[in-house]
């Protein structure tokens, strides 16, 4: 039985703009209202997806989630019919109606936190949505998300997907953004890394900007999942990360399989943390720490290097999928230059333009939800939602034909846009016939 990682992109949905909405992340709150393109967006996630496909790896994608988010402006006092709502919303709280159109759910690194079924006691791969309650746009996505991955890992033989935690301060989650599972082989049993920025019984520290992710999530969410305690590291943020911009862990370390890229202010507490993975994974981990003297947190935040894909290519062999951002800068170019030197099993680097995305914060990494599967599970996924080069094809074709090239935060005003992503995502839905 073969046992791989299956990648599953968010398909960037027709309303991406720039909302301004994410305090503590700095390439949201930098590029607020500036103009977007959902179009060139979109077509840069696809390429992406394209890149993964052709070395021969599984890809899958999420569908975008629909938008507007209507309910959500009924339930702050506005009425009326669609268009009404979307001009009172405009007048009155612009703000809202960015969050009411937010295409957040592309990050599908924060849609769950998934455990293969090799870590779990009942031998079935689980999911937990996260309930993203600390930004408003993006608590919205929860339901929707539940619901999805529902309908395409619906075979309860294989699969469970739990509701999501309650979407309160306490029980704060993110999804694997903060979450990294280290193996010796797919098919192995994993080590799993949880990480929290906040710890409620434990204040002390607290950082300037929003910690997303609480310890009593992470703990709640490694139950659930039957995962052997003794395989399980949960381990703090550093809070000089998340005020440097760091808001989620995948931003700030990378790990696959046996080889872990972790930058030195990634965890409080860093060395327990490190020391405690290495002893629940036995022999083989490769830990690899980035000084602040050869990557500083600025550059960390400003070239993405660690949302980079570590990629999987064969025996003992990755491949570096990093933003083109890292390519101008100059230290994490120094960096990736020495990585391929170095000994260990990243064996090639390549560079993906995906600058909508990282405009609002989100980089190769965050656009994507590993799935670690066996042939049986994945046979018992619809193949519609996989990436063949005619699928890739078509898709590209739906989006030239359905979204706008440019797109500004005025334009939200617009109530024809209503109908647009309407029309586009029921031929969407027809074409990949998901229930
Ligand atoms: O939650 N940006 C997202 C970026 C998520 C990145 N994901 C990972 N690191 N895995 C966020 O902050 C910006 C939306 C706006 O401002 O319009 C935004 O939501």
């Amino acid at each position: 039985m073969t046992t791989y990682e299956v990648n599953f992109d968010g398909l960037i949905g027709p309303t991406h703009h720039y909302g301004g909405l994410s305090k503590g992340n700095l390439a949201s709150v930098q590029h607020r209202h500036v103009v977007s393109s959902p179009r060139r967006a979109a077509l840069q996630g696809l390429a992406k997806m394209k890149r993964v496909a052709d070395l021969g790896i599984p890809q899958a994608f999420f569908p975008p989630q629909s938008r507007p988010e209507l309910e959500f402006l009924e339930a702050h006092g506005f009425s009326g019919s669609p268009a009404e709502i979307i001009s009172a919303a405009h007048t009155k709280r612009p703000d809202l109606l960015s969050t009411a159109y937010s295409a957040s759910a592309m990050w599908t690194a924060n849609a769950a936190t998934v455990s293969p079924s090799s870590d779990c006691a009942d031998g079935r791969v689980h999911f937990t949505p996260a309930n993203l309650q600390t930004m408003s746009h993006r608590a919205l996505e929860a339901q929707h998300t539940t619901r999805m991955l529902r309908s395409i890992f619906y075979d309860s033989n294989h699969f469970m997907i739990h509701d999501p935690l309650p979407a309160v301060a306490e029980t704060s989650d993110e999804g694997a953004a903060n979450h990294t599972r280290l193996c010796p082989s797919f098919d192995a049993p994993g080590v799993e890394l949880f990480v929290f920025g906040r710890d409620l019984r434990d204040p002390q520290q607290a950082p300037q900007f929003p910690a997303r992710q609480t310890l009593a999530a992470s703990q709640i969410i490694a139950k659930a999942h039957n995962l052997d305690p003794g395989r399980c590291v949960f381990a703090r943020q550093h809070p000089l990360a998340i005020d440097a911009g760091v808001f989620h862990n995948d931003v700030i370390s990378v790990g696959n399989q046996s080889l872990h890229l972790v930058h030195e202010f990634a965890f409080a507490d860093q060395e327990r943390v490190l020391a405690n993975v290495n002893a629940c994974f036995g022999p083989g981990l490769q830990q690899v720490i980035v000084a602040e003297d050869d990557l500083s947190l600025g550059d960390v935040v400003q070239s993405y290097f660690f949302n980079s894909q570590l990629i999987s290519i064969g025996q003992d062999e990755m491949l570096l999928l990093c933003p083109i951002e890292c390519s101008e800068n100059v230290s994490a170019n120094r960096l990736v230059a020495r990585l391929l030197c170095a000994d260990n099993p990243i064996k090639d680097c390549q560079f993906v333009d995906l600058r909508e995305s990282m405009q609002n914060g989100g980089g190769p990494a965050c656009l994507r939800l590993r799935v670690v599967l066996t042939d049986e599970q994945r046979l018992a996924l619809p193949a519609s939602i996989f990436i063949t080069d005619d699928r890739y094809e078509q898709l590209c074709d739906w989006v030239r034909r359905h979204y706008r090239e440019r797109l500004a935060v005025s334009d939200l005003a617009d109530a024809s846009l209503i109908d647009e992503v309407s029309v586009a995502m029921q031929e969407l839905d027809q074409m990949l016939g998901l229930a």
